[in-house]
């Protein structure tokens, strides 16, 4: 089983997409683990997207993500990571096959709607960014 970190972004959360995003979740295979809503602070983004620091649209896509209420949640799954990008798609919504999310809400490369880990490394940096262990939630075995 693997984890990965969701995002359900301001444009999609704002124009109401945020329960058939995640019907879409729940329908492939996908548990949610871990949600919450919450508006991330300007600086917040900059960490969390950190390693884009030097590109040149960092400065608007750290503005963009702390412009409004986002859904953050973990998912597992069998292969989620990539499962999750997949039902994502391409970052650009231009590029991303039909049926895909991006394709299906995204605006434009910025505001596409929707943010997955890439990778085992980003989720185990990503996922603590917005959950405490916690807020997880894992099976328990029953006390006896
Ligand atoms: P990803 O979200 O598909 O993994 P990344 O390359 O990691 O794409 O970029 C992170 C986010 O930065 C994208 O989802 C998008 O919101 C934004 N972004 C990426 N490339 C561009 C660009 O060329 N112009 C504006 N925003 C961009
Ligand atoms: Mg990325």
């Amino acid at each position: 089983m693997e984890r990965t970190l969701a995002i359900i972004k301001p444009d999609a959360v704002e124009r109401g997409f945020t329960g058939k995003i995640l019907d879409n979740i729940e329908n492939n295979d996908l548990k949610v683990v871990a949600l919450k809503m919450l508006h991330i602070t300007k600086g917040e983004a900059e960490g969390f997207y950190k390693v884009h620091a030097q590109r040149p649209f960092f400065e608007s896509l750290t503005a963009y993500m702390s412009s409004g209420v986002v859904v953050s949640a973990v998912l597992e799954g069998e292969n989620a990571i990539k499962k999750w990008r997949d039902l994502m798609g391409a970052t650009n919504p231009k590029d991303a096959t039909s049926g895909t999310i991006r394709k299906e809400f995204a605006i434009d490369i910025e505001k596409n709607s929707v943010h997955g880990s890439d990778s085992p490394e980003t989720a185990s940096y990503e996922i603590p960014y917005f959950f405490s262990s916690l807020e997880i939630f894992s099976r328990r075995p029953t006390q006896t």
